[in-house]
């Protein structure tokens, strides 16, 4: 694993449905995440916060709300991205929103062409973020980052990072998912993403579903974890703007993340949607932190390689 982490803060809601997600970054740093990671030997260097337009809280035009403004996040966020990337750094993306996955995902994809890596994208969330202008529900970008990587959606996001499509379907692996629109959920079946459901989980558990998700990662891979906090059980996670019941539970979040730590091959990370106007004393960036600790190698007791 490198050991060169560089924290980049991206404090918007510009993509999402409720406003507050702009201050997760702070709220993750609030939570400790630096002296954690450097408690495990890692070093972390915070690189401060991107900045970009405010959120005119407009209503949708044509199906895109905010679509311009969107855009210039991510185009800041690529390149911010892009440049740790180009360093031999480990980002790790302090949402804001999970419009910012195309910034950040484009970015890994296009340092993995420069590289030749392969990459694998784990996209853990209840949502499949699958929507286009034509079967989003409510406009907000937020709900397509996925289909905007693949290639559908507007040229101005799907043309950051110089190519289209950023990435190909079969790089992704989605993973807790149990909110899908209908219009949605066909697009996801015609571009053949992989998804791990909560029923998949339910039935296989989270072991299984992590050993197939996890397949065919290898020395060569580029391993980008794109974390959406409303991946975990709103019981444990309240602090996020679109919560939907029967997530994994703590112990199977940590499991998931350690399973991904056991490969040594994460190279890239997005914490995404942490909205601290809706948490608890901070209980839910306490509990992405204590998830994070995991990502990069804490587990309660030593275990043999
Ligand atoms: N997220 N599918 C819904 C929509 O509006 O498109 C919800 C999207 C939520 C997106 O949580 O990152
Ligand atoms: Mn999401
Ligand atoms: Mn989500
Ligand atoms: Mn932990």
């Amino acid at each position: 694993m490198q050991l060169d982490i560089s924290l980049i803060g991206v404090p918007t809601d510009i993509g999402a449905g409720a406003r507050g997600a702009s201050m997760g970054p702070e709220a993750l740093r609030v939570a400790g995440l630096a002296a954690v990671l450097e408690s495990h030997g890692l070093r972390v260097t915070d690189r401060g916060n991107l900045n970009g337009p405010a959120n005119p809280w407009l209503p949708p035009i044509e199906g895109y709300r905010h679509l311009a403004e969107v855009a210039a996040w991510n185009q800041a966020l690529h390149t911010a991205m892009h440049a740790e990337l180009r360093q031999g750094r480990l980002p790790i993306v302090l949402g804001g929103d999970h419009c910012l996955g195309i910034g950040s995902i484009s970015a890994v994809a296009r340092h993995c062409r420069e590289t030749g890596k392969k990459l694998r994208v784990l996209w853990l969330d209840a949502h499949a973020d699958f929507n286009t202008a034509s079967l989003t529900p409510s406009g907000n970008i937020h709900g397509m980052p996925v289909a905007v990587l693949c290639g559908h959606g507007p040229e101005p996001l799907t043309g950051i990072g110089g190519q289209t499509p950023a990435i190909t379907a079969d790089v992704v692996r989605q993973i807790g998912i149990r909110s899908v629109d209908a219009g949605e959920k066909r697009l996801v079946h015609e571009a053949g993403l992989e998804v791990f459901d909560m029923r998949y989980i339910d039935e296989m558990g989270m072991r299984h579903t992590m050993e197939q998700a996890l397949l065919g990662v290898d020395e060569n891979t580029h391993l980008h974890v794109s974390f959406d906090v409303d991946f975990l059980d709103p019981e444990i996670a309240p602090g996020v703007g679109t919560t939907i019941p029967g997530g994994p539970t703590y112990r199977e979040a940590q499991l998931c993340m350690e399973m991904i730590a056991d490969t040594g091959r994460l190279a890239s990370l997005d914490v995404m949607e942490l909205n601290p106007a809706l948490d608890v004393r901070n209980r839910t960036a306490e509990l992405a932190v204590d998830l994070i600790e995991s990502l990069f190698g804490k587990s309660t007791l030593m275990r043999k390689k």
